[in-house]
C-alpha cells in the first residue's frame, strides 16, 4: 500500500489530502474523505467562526477520524475562522492564497499542524523557518486562486529547497498524477477537482455536470489585473469579467463588486450565467461521480502500481 511519513504524522490511512474549497469543502465532503483514510479539509472562506465551529461539530458527527481545516487568508473571517481552529483542537491546518505568518505562534502554541499552501520556494522556506509541519506546493493548474509556476516546476524546486514534507497539488486528479508528483519528490498530494464529483461532495448538480463534460481547454484565468488570479470553467460570468478586466474604463472596484456572491452562485446556486465555477485543468479527465473511498482507493491503487513499476525500470 502506498503509504508516506504524512500518513504516519497525520494518523490516516492514504497520503491523499481534499483542497480545501471555497463553498464547496463541507462537513460532508470533509468527514466523508477522512472516513474514507484520507485528510478531509472544511473550508474556512465562506464561514464566520462560530459557523465553522458548528460544521466541525456535524464532521465530528460524521467521522471520528482526524480531519483538517482551511484558513483562506483573504477571508474577511480569518481572523476569527483562527481562533476557533485552537479552541477547537483542530489537529491540521492548511491555509492558502497569502502568508499566515502573523497565525504561526499561536496554532504551534496549540499543538496544530500547520501546512501552508505555497507558490513559491521563498514561501515554502518562510514556512518551514516559521515551524510549518509541511508544505503544499500548489501549480497553476489548479482551479481557484492560483500562483504563477506550474506544479511541474514548483514541487521539484520546493523539494530541493526544504526539509519538511512536501505535498503536491495542481492538475492531480488520478493515480498517474499521484504518481508523477512522488516521483517530483513530494510524499502525499491534494485534489481538489476531482473531489467536486465527489458523490458526498453538496454542491449543485449543474456544477458537477459542468465538471463531467468539461474538456482540456475549458478552463480560464481572470482576475489577474486586481491581483488574485482565479481559474474556472469558461462561461458568460467569466467572459463578462475578461471583457471588463480588460477595458481600462472599469475601475478594480468595479471590477470587485462584479465577482462577488459567484462561487456562492455556483456552488450552492448552481447559477450558469452568474456563477463563478472554480475547476482546475485537469476536468477532462474527471468523467465520473463516484464515493470519495472509490476516488481515494483508485488513485492510490494505480500510483502504487506504477511507482513499483517504476522502481524496476530504474534498478
Ligand atoms: O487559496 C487557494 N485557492 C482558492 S482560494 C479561493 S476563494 C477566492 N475568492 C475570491 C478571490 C480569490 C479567491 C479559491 N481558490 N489555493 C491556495 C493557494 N495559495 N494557491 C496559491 C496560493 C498562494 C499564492 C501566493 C499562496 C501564497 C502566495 O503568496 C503569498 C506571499 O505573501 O508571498
Amino acid at each position: 500500500m502506498i503509504e508516506s511519513v504524512i500518513c504516519r504524522d497525520l494518523g490516516i490511512k492514504y497520503p491523499v489530502i481534499q483542497g480545501g474549497m471555497a463553498w464547496v469543502a463541507d462537513a460532508s465532503l470533509a468527514a466523508a474523505v477522512s472516513e474514507a483514510g484520507g485528510l478531509g479539509i472544511i473550508a474556512g472562506m465562506n464561514m464566520n467562526g462560530e459557523q465553522l465551529r458548528a460544521e466541525i461539530h456535524k464532521a465530528r458527527e460524521i467521522t471520528s477520524k482526524p480531519f483538517g481545516v482551511n484558513v483562506m487568508l483573504m477571508s474577511p473571517f480569518a481572523a476569527e475562522v483562527a481562533k476557533v481552529v485552537a479552541e477547537e483542537k483542530i489537529p491540521v491546518i492548511t491555509t492558502g492564497a497569502g502568508n499566515p505568518g502573523i497565525y504561526m505562534k499561536d496554532w504551534l502554541a496549540a499543538g496544530i499542524k500547520v501546512i501552508p499552501v505555497v507558490a513559491s520556494v521563498a514561501l515554502a522556506r518562510m514556512m518551514e523557518k516559521r515551524g510549518a509541519y509541511a508544505v503544499v506546493a500548489e501549480g497553476g493548474e489548479s482551479g481557484g486562486h492560483i500562483g504563477e509556476l506550474s506544479t511541474m516546476a514548483l514541487v521539484p524546486q520546493v523539494a530541493s529547497a526544504v526539509k519538511i514534507p512536501v505535498i503536491a497539488a495542481g492538475g492531480i486528479a488520478d493515480g498517474r498524477g499521484m504518481a508523477a508528483a512522488f516521483m517530483l519528490g513530494a510524499c502525499a498530494v491534494q485534489s481538489g477537482t476531482r473531489f467536486l464529483v465527489a458523490t458526498e461532495c453538496t454542491i449543485h448538480e449543474n456544477y458537477k455536470k459542468l465538471v463531467l463534460k468539461a474538456g482540456d481547454r475549458e478552463t480560464v484565468v481572470t482576475g489577474r489585473r486586481l491581483g488574485h488570479p482565479v481559474r474556472a470553467l469558461k462561461n458568460a460570468f467569466v467572459n463578462e469579467f475578461r471583457a471588463k478586466e480588460a477595458d481600462m474604463s472599469v475601475t478594480d472596484e468595479e471590477l470587485e463588486n462584479l465577482g462577488k456572491g459567484a462561487l456562492y452562485r455556483a456552488a450552492r446556486e448552481g447559477d450558469l450565467e452568474t456563477g463563478s465555477f472554480l475547476c482546475g485543468e485537469i476536468a477532462g479527465l474527471v468523467d465520473r461521480e463516484q464515493p470519495a473511498r472509490e476516488i481515494i482507493e483508485e488513485m492510490c491503487a494505480e500510483a502504487e502500481k506504477l511507482l513499483v513499476g517504476a522502481r524496476s525500470l530504474v534498478k
